[in-house]
C-alpha cells in the first residue's frame, strides 16, 4: 500500500536536507571554510556519475533580442521596487522540458532525481524511519478546508512518488510523454541544463521573456483580461480552491505543452501549467544595484521559512487561481526550496548567444 505521510513530516524532512548539503556549491557558501572540502553532498553519494555526459534535447529554441525593460509588479509585494533592467540576447525553450526530454536526459546520463534518492534516518532525528522513504509532494485535495492559510491541507509526501510517477506508484508517463516534467528539484534541473549544454534562466531573463515585448504594465503576460474571446490562455485552476476544480480550461493537473495560446515571443505556458525553476536565489525585494543582466542575490532569505535555502520559480502552475495564488500573473515571483520537489514545478533552459 502506497505510504503518506503529511506535508508536516515531508516539512521535516525537508527543513534537515539543506543541513547535509554541505558539499553542495549552494550550501557551502554558507558554511565555515573547514566545511568547504571532504564532506560530499546527496547528489556526489546518489548520482556520482551525473553532469558528466552531454546531450542534447528537441527543443526549439527561440531567440530573445535583448534590451531594456521594467522588471518587477507594483502589484505583489516581493516583486518590488520595479524598475528598469537590461538583458543580453539568448535563447530560451520555446515550453517547458517535457516528460520524454527528461526521459531521454535520464536514459543517457542515468541520473538519479533528488526525489527517487533514499534518505539516511540519521539525518532525519525524530522521524519514524518507516516513513522516510522516497518520494515527493503531491496536490492531494481534500473534501473540506479550514481556510486557505495552512497550505498543508492539500499537500501529500507520497512514497515513490517521482517524475516517472507523478501520482505515486501505480501512476505513469503513459499519455503524457509531451506533458512537462514535474517532481524535480533544483539540482535536478540545473543538472538537465547542463547535460543539454545550456543553463537555468535568471529570473530577470525569464520575466523578460515571459512579457514578449509587449504589454509591460499589463497584468497578464498575454495583457489585461483574464481570458481572449472567451478562451483561457493559461492551464491555472478554475472553481474552489482546493476542493473543486471544474477544469474550465480543460485540465486538471498538467496539460500537454503549447497547449495554450503563445505569448508575444512564441513562448508557451509562461504563465501556468508549472512554475519554473530560475537560477536566481530568492529574497523577498530586489535589489536595484545591478541593472546589466541581473543574477540575483548572492544567498536565499525567506523570511516566512528563515534558514530554508530557496530559489525562484516562475510563472505559476495548474493550481494558480485569484483565489489562492495570483502568481502566474506578470512579473509575480514564486519559491521554493531546492531541494523540495512537487507535482507542479518544472522548468525550461535557455543558452547565451555566445555559446552557439
Ligand atoms: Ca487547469
Ligand atoms: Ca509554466
Amino acid at each position: 500500500m502506497m505510504k503518506i505521510m503529511s506535508l508536516s513530516l515531508f516539512k521535516i524532512v525537508l527543513l534537515s536536507v539543506p543541513l547535509l548539503g554541505t558539499g553542495l556549491g549552494v550550501f557551502s557558501q554558507q558554511l565555515p571554510v573547514c566545511c568547504s572540502e571532504g564532506v560530499t553532498s546527496r547528489a556526489m553519494l546518489f548520482a556520482p556519475k551525473q553532469g558528466e555526459q552531454t546531450g542534447s534535447d528537441t527543443s526549439k529554441m527561440v531567440f530573445v533580442k535583448g534590451g531594456t525593460f521594467v522588471l518587477g509588479s507594483s502589484r505583489l509585494a516581493d516583486a518590488q521596487p520595479v524598475h528598469e533592467v537590461s538583458i543580453s540576447d539568448f535563447w530560451i525553450d520555446e515550453h517547458e522540458v517535457t516528460n520524454a526530454q527528461f526521459a531521454a536526459f535520464v536514459k543517457a546520463t542515468g541520473y538519479l532525481t533528488v526525489a527517487e534518492r533514499e534518505l539516511n534516518p540519521a539525518d532525519y532525528p525524530g522521524v519514524d524511519p518507516d516513513l522516510l522513504v522516497p518520494g515527493s509532494a503531491v496536490f492531494s485535495p481534500p473534501h473540506h478546508v479550514q481556510g486557505l492559510h495552512n497550505y498543508i491541507q492539500w499537500w501529500q509526501y507520497v512514497a515513490g512518488a517521482s517524475w516517472k510517477h507523478p501520482e505515486g506508484p501505480g501512476s505513469t508517463l503513459a499519455g503524457r510523454e509531451n506533458h512537462p516534467v514535474v517532481h524535480v528539484a533544483y539540482e535536478d534541473a540545473a543538472a538537465y541544463a547542463k547535460w543539454a549544454g545550456k543553463r537555468l534562466p535568471t529570473e530577470a531573463e525569464w520575466e523578460y521573456a515571459a512579457k514578449g515585448g509587449t504589454h509591460i504594465y499589463a497584468v497578464y503576460y498575454w495583457g489585461d483580461t483574464l481570458k481572449k474571446d472567451g478562451a483561457w490562455q493559461a492551464n491555472i485552476f478554475q472553481g474552489t480552491f482546493p476542493t473543486t476544480n471544474s477544469k474550465e480550461d480543460g485540465f486538471e493537473g498538467t496539460a500537454p505543452v503549447k497547449t495554450f495560446p503563445p505569448n508575444g515571443y512564441d513562448l508557451y505556458d509562461m504563465a501556468g501549467n508549472v512554475w519554473e525553476w530560475c537560477s536566481d536565489y530568492y529574497q523577498p525585494s530586489y535589489n536595484t544595484q545591478d541593472r546589466s543582466n541581473p543574477k540575483g542575490p548572492s544567498s536565499a532569505y525567506d523570511p516566512q521559512e528563515p534558514g530554508q535555502v530557496k530559489r525562484v520559480q516562475r510563472g505559476g502552475s495548474f493550481l494558480c487561481n485569484d483565489q489562492y495564488c495570483e502568481r502566474y500573473k506578470a512579473g509575480a515571483r514564486g519559491k521554493g526550496e531546492v531541494n523540495s520537489p512537487t507535482n507542479n514545478v518544472g522548468f525550461r533552459c535557455v543558452k547565451d548567444v555566445h555559446l552557439e
